[in-house]
């Protein structure tokens, strides 16, 4: 449990930007953070959020593929907690007026069957996973216009807002996930296209890369989880009556419309 007093200044604002739904300059302008200390506030805020009452339901890796990297400026994957409150259920709208600006990505999503600890390889992450299928996750930074370094990102939970899972699903080894194509749209326009080797080059090695790190840092990840292997390809910016969809082959198809 950790109490309000507890906690660390820096995740006090990042609470209370997201809480008021207002931008706030950046944490650690001068890149002096490391990594585990990143994490360190990173664990304090879900800490804080799951003693009021929210629950972990997952993790997710973030800046899997080269488009988001580059974009970014961050060009290593982080590790984020997916928290109960972040999900909506599929067919209802995301609602803007709770964000600061969101936007929204494509993502390959995983539950697994098989929690995973150690130096995990892509076949073990794969074998320990239950079901594979698409998701659309809505990010939003707490950082003024979105723009963040690795130390920033890591504390704000990896800019985790709101995520969509999709209820088509596939099992784990009924598909080349590097070879799904994806095409995502908003509004119905193509925005982007890719495929699953978009992501690491391979999604399972986010997810042993994901798997690795989580242990690494004391949380492995457990049966029962959700993960998100990290967009394949850039977020797009989403207002109030925008509709965005991703297709996969073989795995299906998702949307969300975004509301006041
Ligand atoms: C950081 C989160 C990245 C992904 O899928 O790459 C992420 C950001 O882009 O704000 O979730
Ligand atoms: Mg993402």
């Amino acid at each position: 449990m950790i109490a309000g007093q507890d906690l660390d200044a820096r995740v006090r604002i990042l609470l209370d930007a997201a809480d008021q739904r207002r931008e706030v300059e950046r944490i650690d302008p001068d890149g002096a953070l490391t990594e585990n200390e990143a994490y360190a506030l990173q664990f304090q805020y879900v800490d804080y959020r799951v003693a009021n009452g929210d629950r972990v339901v997952g993790l997710k890796t973030g800046l899997t593929s080269k488009a988001k990297q580059q974009t970014m400026g961050v060009l290593q994957p982080i590790l984020g907690h997916v928290l109960a409150s972040s999900v909506v259920p599929e067919g209802e709208p995301v609602h803007c007026g709770e964000l600061i600006h969101p936007r929204a990505e494509p993502e390959i999503a995983f539950v697994l069957e098989h929690g995973l600890e150690g130096p995990v390889t892509a076949a073990q992450a794969c074998r320990a996973t239950a079901l594979v299928f698409p998701a659309i996750e809505i990010i939003d930074s707490r950082f003024l216009n979105f723009r963040f370094g690795f130390g920033d990102v890591i504390a704000d939970n990896t800019s985790a807002a709101r995520v969509i899972f999709g209820s088509a699903s596939i099992r784990p080894t009924d598909a080349d996930l590097r070879l799904l194509g994806m095409v995502y749209s908003k509004n119905g326009e193509v925005q982007s296209t890719a495929a699953g080797a978009a992501v690491l080059g391979n999604p399972w090695e986010a997810l042993a890369w994901l798997a690795r790190r989580a242990w690494e840092l004391g949380r492995p990840l457990q049966a029962g989880q959700m993960v998100l292997a990290g967009a394949l390809a850039d977020a797009v910016f989403v207002n109030p009556g925008d509709n965005v969809r991703v297709e996969f082959d073989r795995l299906g198809s998702l949307s969300v419309t975004f509301a006041e």
